[in-house]
């Protein structure tokens, strides 16, 4: 098997989003700090993949910032003025459940050049095919002009704009399985069906309002846009079928030249943001199924990003579990906290059924179900 990448830098450290900290003016409740997205976060996972011996196993990359070039692709100016300002002065909240300090922006900047080193390494090493990108800040709920929920640049839109633009080619897929809806990257693709983005998450949780099967896309991009939202407590095989029935077929009939996730642990049964109930066995075999379509369509090539994953207990045994997937292997370390297979619910196959239904018109693979 061929090595596998990793992109990291400590820099990537130096993002500071404060504590939990509530201000009570006039009644009002006023949240300076998030103390779930920090550093901690990426310095956990890092120990656990130096401690475990996989990261002997993987090939060591360093990234560089992100260029104005870069973010434009998806970005306005607009956007990127007001960080650096906000930064300057030393703003605490950069937007709608968004918190930094003096160097958040220039470490955004390095997060979205990290997503783009991994797709260099990805898309020319003699060798390597499939990279892991430890980069923080997050990205996904990051849109055009608006940082959001602990994102401040959408990092894997900046990834696949720029192998479009930049490396040329001509079908991206995005599987975003973070527990959180992708709203950013949906709307950054809205109307493009050289990326098709596919986002598995939580329903009815964050954003309010968005990450509904029934928002497709627009224009040329109808149908490249695919929410798949399940019900709380899906669990390891819930997902696992969620794969097979739905995002396997439709990235299979895509046939994209590169594929690139925004892995966010937060599915995790520990989070604290979130009641999936999917353990270190689960996220090894989400990301084994996307080795193996990668392998199947596009030679193997394959970008995972870091999204989200708040418990700090759990984060790096979760992330252990992704990148064994990825390895094929599976580490001597006990899971202290593993819990017995939990089986598919009834909820579960209804919420994929209806996606599969509403879905059909637009990938022949999925077979419209014969009753219902
Ligand atoms: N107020 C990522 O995982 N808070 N961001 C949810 C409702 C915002 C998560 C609680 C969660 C954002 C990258
Ligand atoms: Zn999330």
């Amino acid at each position: 098997m061929k090595p596998t990448g990793f992109v990291f830098h400590e820099d990537y450290l130096r993002h500071e989003t404060g504590d939990q900290v509530y201000s009570f003016k006039g009644g009002k409740t006023i949240n300076v700090g998030n103390e779930f997205e920090n550093p901690l976060r990426a310095q956990y996972i890092k120990e656990m993949l130096d401690k475990s011996g996989l990261l002997t196993k993987m090939k060591s990359f360093r990234p560089h910032p992100a260029s104005d070039t870069d973010l434009l692709r998806v970005h306005s100016q607009r956007h990127i003025v007001h960080l650096k300002e906000a930064c300057q002065k030393g703003d605490r909240i950069l937007g709608p459940e968004v918190y930094g300090c003096h160097v958040s922006e220039e470490i955004a900047r390095l997060s979205a050049g990290g997503a783009i080193k991994a797709v260099d390494i990805a898309m020319k090493d003699e060798e390597i095919r499939q990279v892991y990108a430890l980069i923080r800040p997050p990205g996904h709920h990051a849109s055009r002009d608006q940082a959001m929920g602990f994102c401040l640049y959408n990092n894997v839109a900046v990834a696949a704009r720029y192998a479009i633009d930049s490396l040329k080619l001509k079908r991206v897929a995005i599987l975003d399985w973070d527990v959180h809806h992708g709203n950013g990257t949906q709307d950054i693709f809205y109307h493009d069906n050289n990326v098709l983005f596919i986002s598995v998450h939580e329903a009815g949780y964050f954003p309010a309002n968005t990450g509904s099967v029934d928002e497709l896309g627009v224009s040329a991009g109808k149908g490249y846009n695919v929410n798949i939202p399940l019900p709380s407590g899906t669990g390891d095989a819930g997902y696992l079928y969620t794969f097979e029935r739905l995002v396997q077929p439709i990235i299979n009939e895509y046939q994209p030249e590169l594929l690139l996730v925004s892995a966010g642990q937060d599915p995790s049964g520990l989070d604290p943001l979130s009641r999936m109930m999917v353990m270190r066995p689960g996220f090894r075999s989400m990301a084994k199924a996307v080795r193996e379509l990668a392998d199947k369509i596009c030679d193997g090539r394959l970008v995972v990003l870091q999204e989200g994953g708040y418990s700090l207990p759990y984060l790096p045994i979760a992330t252990l579990g992704v990148i064994e997937g990825l390895m094929d292997c599976e580490v001597d370390f006990h899971d202290p906290h593993a819990i017995p297979n939990q089986p598919i619910t009834y909820d579960l196959v209804e919420a994929v059924t209806l996606c599969e239904k509403i879905l059909a018109p637009y990938w022949n693979s999925l077979c419209t179900p014969a009753h219902s």
